[in-house]
């Protein structure tokens, strides 16, 4: 959430976790430190525009009073994917969700969507200004998808507390699209002892990234905002061909990646990328099934974008586990991977490296146990498991999952061909089996 006063921005920040809060950023007034990791890696910085620091778990009364007040001209989010508690069958927001209810029902907000919705509703009631709400996440669409999740909650509010917040939203707030790009690891213990040694302080907040960062925006804001491209911000009108490109050749890589990296043990991003035959699977990905789906932004080379993704991803310095990217799988793929496929095969062609990634997490999830699949829909995805976990029993299983693949895509036999027969050589002949197939290209 960011406040303006006369130029001078200061940010509130708002956590979902009460120890980050606690532990974290209140002692220490707000700073934290960046430390960029890698080539071209600048030196540690001490980041100081958090003023205040809320969680919004144990405090979202405040999150609420924030949202509403006058100061505030922008509140940013980035909750990740499964934050958003977007029905995948409707795209719009889960009303079967049991936390959406109680928001719903007029409890203090818990979820993202419900604090901001509360908040703005507060801000009409008190005749506070204009707001922009900006989506940070990785969502094609994300600040339209945001207006629509935000509305939905308003429509489904009592018949007169519903109107005059959809006609205050209308006249009031604006939902700019975005493009983020950086890749942030989460922070480990020996991270947090590499910045006490380098700053001589203990930073129990700090933050490590890689050097590169892009941020597209697309210029629709309500009121005030920060000056963000003296910072490299680059405002865009074409936001979702960036989206698109990001979403299908890094995140879809990204994937890949982890997926084959964890059926191959190897524990991070680069040890996955170091692979001779992950980087060519990832390589052709790109060109063959993602390029042509996708019509890039202006002045984008889709080649040089590719190469520099991958070169991001061998970054040995950064630390980006296999398991932290492979997390969350079931919000992910079908942004990242299912449109790729879906392009393909509407299209005569067979996404042969796409369904590559999709096998390799439908192995992921047959080989994890429930307790151990770090995803929202675990017990979902497993109670749809067979006892049977070879190819011919899993993969029609997991397709069966409507919460991630559409009737028409799992009915598609191109498709379904393609997973089992990749799934078959992850299962059964392993790393040696993927190179031989792979490189056989
Ligand atoms: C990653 C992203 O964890 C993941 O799913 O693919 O967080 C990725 O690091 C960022 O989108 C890079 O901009």
């Amino acid at each position: 959430m960011l406040a303006s006063g006369d130029s001078n921005w200061g940010i509130t920040g708002v956590t979902q976790r009460s120890d980050t809060v606690a532990r974290q950023l209140a002692p220490q007034d707000g700073l934290f430190t960046v430390t960029e990791r890698g080539s071209g890696a600048a030196p540690l910085r001490v980041v100081s525009s958090i003023v205040e620091a809320i969680s919004g778990r144990d405090n979202p009364a405040a999150v609420v009073d924030r949202i509403a007040a006058d100061a505030t001209k922008v509140v940013t989010l980035t909750v990740t994917e499964k934050g958003y508690r977007i029905d995948p069958r409707t795209g719009s927001l889960n009303m079967g969700d049991d936390q959406v209810q109680a928001d719903l029902a007029g409890r203090a907000p818990q979820t993202a969507i419900g604090q901001i919705a509360r908040g703005l509703q507060q801000r009409a009631r008190a005749g506070a200004g204009p707001v922009t709400v900006v989506s940070c996440d990785n969502l094609p669409g994300n600040g339209d998808l945001t207006r629509n999740l935000v509305r939905a909650f308003a429509a489904a509010l009592a018949a007169g507390e519903a109107e005059p917040l959809l006609a205050w939203l209308d006249a009031n707030v604006t939902f700019p699209n975005t493009m983020v790009d950086r890749m942030v690891p989460v922070t480990t213990a020996g991270d947090l002892d590499a910045v006490e040694r380098e700053l001589g302080l203990r930073d129990e907040a700090a933050v490590v990234a890689e050097p590169f960062m892009q941020w597209v925006i697309e210029d629709n804001f309500a009121g005030d905002r920060p000056r963000w491209e003296d910072a490299g911000a680059l405002f865009s009108s074409d936001v979702a061909a960036w989206e698109a490109a990001k979403l299908r050749l890094l995140n879809a890589s990204h994937s890949m990646l982890a997926y084959l990296g964890l059926a191959a043990g190897k524990a991070t991003i680069s040890d996955a990328v170091g692979e001779d035959a992950f980087l060519t699977a990832c390589r052709r990905m790109m060109a063959e099934d993602a390029l042509p789906t996708i019509s890039l932004p202006g002045g984008l080379d889709g080649q040089k974008y590719c190469a520099q993704v991958l070169s991001r991803f061998a970054n040995p310095a950064l630390g980006h586990t296999t398991a932290k990217v492979g997390s969350d799988g079931s919000q992910k793929i079908g942004l990242r991977l299912l449109s790729t496929v879906r392009g393909n095969l509407d299209a005569g062609r067979e996404p042969r490296w796409a369904a590559l990634a999709v096998a390799a997490w439908m192995r992921h999830v047959a080989a994890t146990p429930a307790a151990e699949l770090n995803d929202p829909l675990a017990e979902e995805l497993h109670a749809a498991l067979p006892a049977a976990r070879d190819a011919d029993a899993v993969v029609p299983a997991l397709l069966g999952c409507r919460s991630i693949f559409d009737a028409e895509l799992a009915a598609d036999t191109r498709f379904a061909g393609l997973l089992t027969h990749w799934y078959r050589i992850i299962d059964t002949h392993g790393l040696d089996g993927l190179r031989k197939e792979i490189n056989h290209g």
